[in-house]
C-alpha cells in the first residue's frame, strides 16, 4: 500500500498553488508570460522561496537564479536527492507547464516531513530559473549550470527581441553578473521531475501517471535570408528578391520533409520576423526560428543535413544571403531504467494506471539524465493542449502525481 500522506490545509492544495504560481505573469488570456530576468519572473521565485521558508527548508539562490529549497538528511551517507522543475514559461502559455513541478516536488517534501520527520539523505527542491528559450536565444540556463556545462561565456553577447542585453537582465533582477560564480554541483545522486505530459498520449490510453523512457533530442535555429527590399507595384516578378517568397519556400520543403522522412519527427517554425514588414514593399529581409526534434540523432541529423543543403542551393539560385546559427542542441536521453522500475512498482502498488513513453518535450531532466540517474513523470494534459492558456490538468491528477512522487522520494531519501 506504501506511504500515507496527507494534505494537511488548505494551502497544501494544489490547484489553489497552481492558481497562485500562476498569478505572478497573469496574462489578459488566462494564460502566464514568467520570462527569465523579468519582474514577473523575479516575484515568483521570491514568493516560492517564502511558501518555501514557512515549512523550514534552508533556502537560497545560486547566482544564476536556481532557487533551492533544502531538507537536511540525518544520515552522514552524503548527496542529494534533487526534484523540481522550472518557473519560466513560454510567452502566453499555461499555468502548469514547469509549474506543476516546483509546486508538486514542494508539496510532496513538504507532506513526507509533516509525516515521517527529516529524511535520511538530503532532498533539495529545486526551482529552476530557466528551460523554455522563450526571452533570450538560449535553453536550460539554469540546469545547464549547475552542469558546468554553461557559464557567462555563453549568454554575453545574448539579446532578447527588445535589444535587452542578457547579463543587464540578469543584473537588474538582483543576480550581479560580477558577482557569478559557476553553481556546479558535484553532489546530486539523482533527479527526479514530475511535468505534464504537453501532449495527449496518457489522456488517450487512460493512463494516468507516463513513466519516461526517453526524451527527445532537440535542435534550435535562427535561419536569416536577405534579399532586397523593392516597390510592390513596379517590380516585375522576375526581378524581385523577395525574402518572405524565399523563405516561405524553404518552410514548405522542410515541412514536406519532415512528414515524409520519419513519423516521429518533427520540425517547427514558431517565429518569424519580416523586415521592412509593411504590405507595399517587397520584404528585403526574414528571419525565421526552426526547433526539430528527433529521439534518434541519426535522423536529426539527417534531416538538417538535406534540408540546409537544399535551403543553400535555393539561395544561391535566388542570388540571396542566408544565414543559419545554430543555439540548440540537446542530445536525445535515455532515462534511468532502476528508477522506472521503483516508479512502475510504486504505480502498480497504488493501482494507479500508468504507460512507458517518449518525451517529445525538452525538459531539465534531459540535461540532468547525462550525469546522474534520473527520471521523469508525467500526468495527463487535457486535450494534449500546452504552451497555451488552455493547458489543464484535472486536480485528481495533479494530486496522483505528487502521491506518486512523493513515494519515489519516500524510496530514495527516507
Ligand atoms: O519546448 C519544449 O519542449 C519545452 O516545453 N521547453
Ligand atoms: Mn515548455
Ligand atoms: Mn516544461
Amino acid at each position: 500500500m506504501g506511504i500515507q500522506i496527507e494534505k494537511f490545509n488548505e494551502k497544501d492544495d494544489v490547484a489553489l498553488m497552481i492558481e497562485w504560481l500562476a498569478s505572478f505573469g497573469a496574462t489578459e488570456s488566462n494564460g502566464v508570460t514568467r520570462l527569465l530576468y523579468s519582474k514577473e519572473w523575479l516575484r515568483a521565485q521570491q514568493a516560492m522561496k517564502a511558501e518555501m521558508e514557512k515549512e523550514n527548508l534552508d533556502t537560497y539562490f545560486d547566482s544564476v537564479g536556481n532557487l533551492f529549497g533544502r531538507l537536511e538528511g540525518t544520515g552522514s551517507s552524503g548527496g542529494t536527492i534533487l526534484t523540481g522543475s522550472h518557473i519560466d514559461t513560454v510567452r502566453n502559455g499555461g499555468k502548469y507547464d514547469g509549474a506543476y513541478g516546483v509546486i508538486a516536488s514542494f508539496l510532496a517534501v513538504k507532506r513526507l516531513y509533516k509525516a515521517y520527520g527529516p529524511p535520511r539523505k538530503t532532498i533539495e527542491v529545486v526551482s529552476f530559473c530557466e528551460e523554455e528559450g522563450s526571452r533570450f536565444p538560449l535553453t536550460f540556463w539554469g540546469s545547464r549550470n549547475i552542469q558546468g556545462i554553461y557559464d557567462l561565456d555563453h549568454v554575453r553577447d545574448l539579446k532578447d527581441t527588445e535589444g535587452i542585453s542578457f547579463l543587464e537582465a540578469m543584473k537588474k533582477s538582483g543576480f550581479e553578473p560580477e558577482a557569478y560564480i559557476r553553481p556546479v554541483r558535484d553532489d546530486i545522486d539523482r533527479f527526479v521531475e514530475i511535468h505534464i505530459e504537453q501532449g495527449a498520449v496518457l489522456e488517450k490510453n487512460q493512463n494516468t501517471i507516463g513513466v519516461v523512457s526517453h526524451i527527445v533530442g532537440q535542435r534550435r535555429f535562427t535561419v536569416k535570408i536577405v534579399g532586397e527590399s523593392d516597390h510592390a507595384g513596379t517590380t516585375p516578378m522576375s526581378y524581385r528578391k523577395d525574402a518572405v517568397s524565399a523563405a516561405s519556400e524553404f518552410i514548405s520543403f522542410l515541412t514536406k520533409k519532415a512528414k515524409r522522412m520519419n513519423p516521429d519527427l518533427v520540425a517547427t517554425v514558431g517565429r518569424m520576423d519580416v523586415k521592412p514588414n509593411v504590405p507595399n514593399v517587397i520584404a528585403g529581409e526574414v528571419e525565421f526560428s526552426l526547433d526539430i526534434r528527433h529521439h534518434e540523432e541519426v535522423i536529426l541529423d539527417k534531416f538538417c543535413q538535406e534540408i540546409f543543403s537544399t535551403f543553400d542551393s535555393l539561395a544561391k539560385e535566388a542570388e540571396m544571403q542566408m544565414e543559419i546559427l545554430q543555439w540548440m542542441d540537446v542530445k536525445p536521453v535515455a532515462l534511468d531504467m532502476e528508477m522506472n522500475r521503483l516508479v512502475q512498482k510504486i504505480a502498480e502498488d497504488k493501482n494507479t494506471p500508468y504507460q512507458d513513453m517518449v518525451s517529445g518535450a525538452g525538459h531539465d531532466a534531459q540535461v540532468f539524465g547525462a550525469f546522474c540517474p534520473t527520471c521523469l513523470l508525467f500526468v495527463p494534459s487535457q486535450g494534449g493542449i500546452s504552451h497555451s492558456p488552455k493547458e489543464f490538468t484535472s486536480v485528481p491528477d495533479l494530486e496522483r502525481g505528487i502521491d506518486v512522487l512523493s513515494e519515489v522520494l519516500y524510496k530514495l531519501a527516507y
